[in-house]
Formats: structure tokens, sequence, C-alpha cells
């Protein structure tokens, strides 16, 4: 087993320790992307990075007809990668949309996310995870406080903290429609949680992680740091989030009418592909964490179309 260099579920007191890896992994090869130096130090600093309107409301349409599209063809689907809210048959997440052999697919490999991806990570990239969060309007729950990374580390054998979350708004996040909250600078430390992982944990998890989640002492403490801030993420559709794998994150409960429906691809750097999960058991499924023939992904320049266009059917 490779040294864990972030041990966390490993006992009954919480830790917050130094983060041990740089944040923006530095390679002339890959510094040739769309972010600025002033990018790179908002996001060295706060361990985010918000654009408002990366996709323009031609692109925008097209992705709201195919997030509708999506969430049609699965809400009778009863399988592991469709998550439903707790109590509801709403769906509240499907995984692994960037293998739809359709539009997410092509919108994964957008030069303008991939290359920005390159350019933190320092390398080549791929998709270790994607998924659409629906949370849809009176019945989306919340995503409690929690580090990507530490569920990726322990639960999913991710070595080293380089890798980045791309959420792009599908539908206006608002104030009051459960937006992604962060905790600025907080990926500078790592949160050891108590505890230890259940067997499949992720059964429960997608719809309520219950397992390394901050304590309330660390959560404040974080909050500290931050000088008392608790950022939020909103923005309208075609706006788009690069968190850092390791940034406090969480969102509360959706009451509002308002979806607040948000397309991820997290992109790992090719240098860090996933390794033995380090709880000691065994992985989770692909869907949730690739490891079958992975691939750098070659960025695309094409114009957002929809595939039903595209492809349309003789
Ligand atoms: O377990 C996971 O991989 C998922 N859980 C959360 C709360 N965020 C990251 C990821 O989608
Ligand atoms: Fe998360």
């Amino acid at each position: 087993m490779a040294v864990d260099k972030y041990p966390s579920r490993k006992g009954q007191q919480a830790k917050i320790m130094e983060r041990k890896d740089p944040v923006i992994h530095q390679n002339p090869d890959f510094a040739d992307g769309p972010l600025t130096d002033k990018d790179l130090k908002g996001f060295e600093e706060n361990g985010y990075l918000l654009f408002e309107k990366l996709f323009n409301d031609d692109e925008v349409a097209i992705m709201k007809s195919e997030l509708k599209r999506t969430m049609d063809l699965n809400q009778q689907r009863d399988t592991d990668d469709v998550i439903k809210e707790p109590g509801s048959n709403e769906i509240r997440s499907v995984f692994e949309i960037h293998k739809d052999s359709g539009f997410f697919q092509a919108l994964s490999k957008n030069h303008r996310i991939v290359k920005a991806a390159q350019q933190l990570l320092g390398s080549q990239v791929y998709i270790t995870q994607s998924r659409i969060n629906f949370k849809p309007g009176f019945k989306g729950k919340e995503f409690y406080w929690h580090s990507d990374f530490e569920t990726w580390h322990v639960e999913d054998g991710m070595p080293n903290m380089r890798a980045v979350s791309c959420s792009i708004i599908l539908t206006d996040n608002y104030e009051y429609n459960g937006p992604l909250m962060l905790i600025p600078g907080s990926h500078k430390w790592y949160v050891s949680c108590p505890g230890e992982t259940p067997e499949d944990n992720y059964k429960s998890s997608l719809q309520k992680q219950e397992t390394g989640v901050p304590d309330n002492d660390s959560m404040r403490w974080l909050v500290d740091q931050a000088g008392g801030r608790i950022d939020r993420a909103t923005g309208p559709a075609g706006s788009v989030l690069f968190f850092e794998c390791n940034t406090m994150h969480g969102s509360a409960g959706n009451i509002s009418p308002y979806p607040r429906s948000n397309v991820f691809f997290v992109f790992n750097s090719i240098e860090n592909k996933l390794t033995d999960p380090y709880s000691g058991q065994s992985p989770r499924p692909e869907f949730l964490a690739n490891r079958d023939n992975i691939q750098p992904i070659t960025p695309n320049k094409d114009r957002l179309q929809n595939f039903t266009t595209r492809f349309a059917r003789k």
C-alpha cells in the first residue's frame, strides 16, 4: 500500500493537517490556457474561480434542452448511477454523464474548460467522475459540508490533491435555490475525519453524506481562517465554477420553485490516477471512480450544438 499522505477515518479524533501538495501544479508545457495570472492567483488563494457566462445564450439554450432530455431519459432508470432524492422519486444526481456519447460527452471535452484544467493541474487530464446534480425545486435536499478529496482519497484511492471540479451552471443559481457554498482558503488544510467508512458507503452517502464530513469545531475553525466568509457560487446559466478537489463546500436544500441544476466534470491529472482505496476496502463502482481505459482528453473547439440535430435520426 502506498504511503497515505492524508489519513482520514482512522480514529475517533478529527485533526486538521496542512495540505502537502501545490494548489497550482506549474508546468510551462500547459501554461497556454485561458486563465490569466489574476485568475491563477485567485484560485491559489481561495481554492475556486467563478466565471459568469463562459457559454453564451445560444449554448445555454442547448444545455437546457439537453438537461431536460437527460432528465426524461433517466427518470425511469432504476440503476446505481441514478440517485433519487431522499423521500421522493425526484432525481438527485445522474453519474457518468461524460459517457453519454452525446452532448455532455462533447461538452466535457470543450477546450474552454479542459485547457483551464490542464493549466491548474500542470498535465494532461482525464475525467475521474462526472454527474448532473439536479437539485429540483421544493424537493432538492442539501449536500452537507465536505471535501471531495477526502472521499476520493479514502474511498477511491486518489493519491494526491491534483484534481479540479468544473461545475457548469445549467439553471440560474440564486441565493435562494441552494447554490454551492465554499469556504475560501479551506483547500490549504486537510480535515482528517473521525470514524470509519461503512461497507458500500456510496449507497447512502450519495443521498446523504454522514461519514467523512467535518465536525463543527473544524468547520468553525475553517470559517474563522476565512475571516468569517462563506462564499456562494451564484450566477446565470452558462457560468462556470472551478473548485479545487480539497475546497470545503456544501449546499443547502432547495425549497424555492426554481431548480438548481449543474453539471460537474471532475478533471484529474493523468499523473494522479486512482490507486487502491486508502480505507483498505474494495474500490467503488466505475460510474463513481473511473479506472478503466484511462486516456488523456484531447480538447475540442466545437461550438456547442444539440446532438439531436447533429445526429438527427434518419
Ligand atoms: O462521493 C462522491 O464522490 C460524491 N460526493 C459528494 C458529496 N461530492 C463529490 C462526489 O460527487
Ligand atoms: Fe462535493
